[in-house]
């Protein structure tokens, strides 16, 4: 703490921040990692980690997801690969704890979808340090189509090559199964109609629209199923429970539209102090007229609900969650391998 404190530029002397109000003069001190708050005799104050540990807890495990998870167990036991899928904009706070203990030694590609919602560099870095971590990734625009030639091929050569093993043993070649996982809304669905061609699977812009796994059979070489999402019975932690949320990836029913937005802001905040060239926080500074790094995430909040909602705050915060879930501001990554930080 001493050394981030010495190293690092004072960044401003913000008003209307929790702590800094509770202490008149104080100082904020941005690192990479957390926003640090200092008294004016440079007594440590709080950190934005522990400012996350004062939001209202979110938790979202319906029983639906109980109930996929249980049958998902079960399914697992009759495919060969596993698709998993992770939203690229938080590929850390989508990939499931648990998923390397059920898959056990079956062949696992990863997919970061929603490529068009980052930065490029980011897909880049990510893939560069997944692939180091011994993982075949690949990267998608659902939406799109646009990556998935590459992935189909992948998952005819994993065909080819378990066949193999089969006529090695004298048994016969049959078509290959597939399984495609992944936290709720990260495009699922969407991936499956691509890989396919055409609208199998229901896909929507909300989570919990899967409710129940579908064989698709693709072509006589291989079969997929889609799944509904899963996510762990705890989520891993609060920083990531609130990007799930900021990614409209659980149900919005598990948190509170203005704590979430005012958490987004935070989040950003601290991506602006590590990653001063995003172009996405430019555009979002401008089309609001605030300085990011000047106030904490709440004080954000009231500053542009009060700027141009009439100081309807619930306004505001639905209006920047929309806008962050649409990609209006740009391209945005909200997790960056720690070594591209
Ligand atoms: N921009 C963008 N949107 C996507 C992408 N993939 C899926 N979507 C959208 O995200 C929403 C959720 O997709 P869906 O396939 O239902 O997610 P699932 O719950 O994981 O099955 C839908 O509105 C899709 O059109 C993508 O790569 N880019
Ligand atoms: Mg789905």
């Amino acid at each position: 703490m001493l050394a981030a404190f010495l190293s690092c530029p004072i960044v401003t002397w913000p008003r209307g921040c929790r702590y800094c109000s509770l202490r008149k003069t104080n100082q904020v001190i941005v690192t990479h990692q957390s926003i640090h708050h200092y008294s004016w005799n440079r007594k440590w104050i709080a950190s934005s980690s522990e400012q996350s540990h004062q939001r209202p807890h979110v938790q979202w495990y319906p029983g639906h997801i109980a109930k996929a998870e249980r049958l998902l167990k079960e399914k697992l036991k009759l495919v060969d690969v596993v698709l998993e899928v992770r939203d690229a904009r938080i590929p850390k706070s989508t990939e499931h704890p648990e998923l390397i203990s059920w898959i056990g030694e079956k062949k696992r590609l990863i997919v970061l979808n929603r490529n068009d919602m980052v930065p490029p560099e980011a897909i880049t870095f990510w893939i560069r340090t997944m692939k180091q971590q011994g993982f075949q990734v690949f990267d998608t625009n659902a939406k799109l189509g646009q990556g998935i030639q590459k992935l189909r091929k992948a998952l005819i050569l994993c065909g080819t090559a378990i066949n193999e093993k089969r006529k090695q043993k004298g048994l016969l070649p049959r078509s290959v199964r597939s399984v495609v996982i992944g936290y709720p809304n990260v495009g699922k669905s969407a991936l499956i109609n691509r890989l396919v061609n055409r609208a199998v699977a229901k896909s929507q812009n909300r989570p919990g629209v899967t409710r129940v796994f579908q064989w698709i059979q693709v072509s006589d070489q291989f079969q997929l199923l889609d799944s509904p999402g899963i996510i762990p019975p705890k989520l891993v932690s609060q920083s990531c429970a609130e990007k799930l949320a900021f990614c409209n990836d659980i149900g919005s029913g598990s948190y509170d539209n203005q704590v979430i937005a005012s958490a987004l802001l935070d989040c950003m905040r601290m991506l602006r102090a590590s990653r001063e060239k995003d172009p996405s926080l430019d555009s979002f500074q401008e089309r609001f007229g605030v300085d990011i790094l000047k106030h904490s995430g709440e004080m954000l909040l009231e500053i542009i609900s009060r700027k141009h909602f009439s100081k309807d705050k619930e306004k505001a915060a639905q209006k920047i969650l929309a806008e962050f879930r649409q990609g209006i501001w740009g391209p945005l990554c909200l997790e960056w391998p720690e070594t591209t930080l």
